[in-house]
């Protein structure tokens, strides 16, 4: 096959946690790849999704929102940002229409213009204000002192709905696909053309549950909390999965499992409907529950887990 007008290259999607990041990488590829929450810091590293047409390849990063870290894990999480960064082609950053600008929206504009890389903008949310509440915001975001952001590379979405607005009209999200490869250099291919993603299924699993817990437990539970898938034997109608469930003390087990077995249950049958989804096969997910004390704070765990 001849690639000489092929274009391809990274684009990293870059914002404060909860804007709506890892909804766009989705709506981008038409998957679920990314795991989504109303919690913020729910992607804890750089998740690669791949948009593929007969003529561009844009490979995708999702990468964790952006924050000031406390602890070992949020370190390796803005180590996963900042590399994103200096290897891209693309930035998109990402905000939430409804909150902005808010803390740190600042501190990733300052270190996307300090990139000098080049910059599409997405204001997000878009379904939570009103139509008068878009035209402010653009004329404050175009007249702003940044220099970001122009006419061509400033665009108003919902990711929920994939409406698009731009050029003053509504449009659907295939505007800003259109908009991205204009940006990227030509190449061949970089990643094979049939496949969504380079991450293995363990990842996509481990991930999936991950979710389930961001979405069904409070307070500190999802933060102290990370999956480990230990072993996937693939049977002739099934996969059987084997996870733990690490948490950071004692105290939180009985929290995870639930009366009765109830929340483990819950997290564990929805886990299967979505792997399951994601493979085409049966997933039978048996799950455990262990304790490493303080992991997030300690760089072997960390290792150990898989934040590299
Ligand atoms: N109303 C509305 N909600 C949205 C939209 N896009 C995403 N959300 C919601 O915002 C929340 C956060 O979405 P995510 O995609 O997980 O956000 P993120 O930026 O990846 O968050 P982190 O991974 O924590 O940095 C979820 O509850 C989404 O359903 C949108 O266009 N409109
Ligand atoms: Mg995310």
């Amino acid at each position: 096959m001849e690639f000489s007008n092929f274009k391809s290259g990274f684009v990293s999607i870059i914002g404060k946690p909860n804007v709506g990041k890892s909804t766009l990488l989705n709506k981008f590829i038409g998957e679920k790849l990314s795991i989504i929450s109303p919690k913020p810091q729910t992607t804890r590293s750089n998740i690669k999704g791949i948009y593929n047409t007969t003529d561009a390849q844009i490979i995708f990063i999702d990468t964790p929102g952006f924050l000031e870290p406390r602890y070992e894990l949020q370190e390796k999480m803005l180590s996963y940002i900042i590399e994103s960064i200096k290897n891209s082609d693309l930035l998109i950053y990402v905000c939430d229409a409804s909150d902005f600008p808010s803390e740190y929206d600042d501190k990733v504009l300052n270190i996307i213009k300090k990139s000098k890389q080049q910059c599409i903008c997405i204001i997000n949310k878009t379904d939570l204000i009103s139509s008068s509440q878009i035209t402010i915001l653009k004329d404050k975001l175009l007249s702003s002192e940044l220099d970001i952001f122009n006419n061509d590379n400033l665009f108003f979405c919902s990711a929920l709905s994939e409406k698009v607005y731009a050029d003053n009209q509504q449009q659907n999200i295939n505007v800003i696909l259109q908009k991205i490869i204009t940006y990227l250099p030509y190449n061949p291919p970089l990643y094979d053309q049939e496949n969504l993603s380079d991450l293995p299924m363990r990842f996509f699993a481990q991930e999936i549950i991950r979710e389930k817990i961001f979405l069904y437990y409070d307070k500190e539970i999802p933060y102290s909390t990370t999956v480990v898938v230990e072993k996937w034997s693939e049977e002739e109608n099934r996969d059987v999965i084997q996870a733990t469930i690490w948490i950071e003390r004692d105290s939180q087990k009985p929290i995870i499992i639930g009366k009765q077995g109830k929340m483990i249950g819950k997290v564990r049958q929805e886990s299967e409907m979505d792997i399951s989804t994601l493979t085409g096969k049966k997933a039978v997910l048996n799950l455990w529950v262990k304790v490493k004390y303080d992991w997030r704070k300690k760089n072997g765990a960390l290792h150990e887990f898989g934040y590299k």
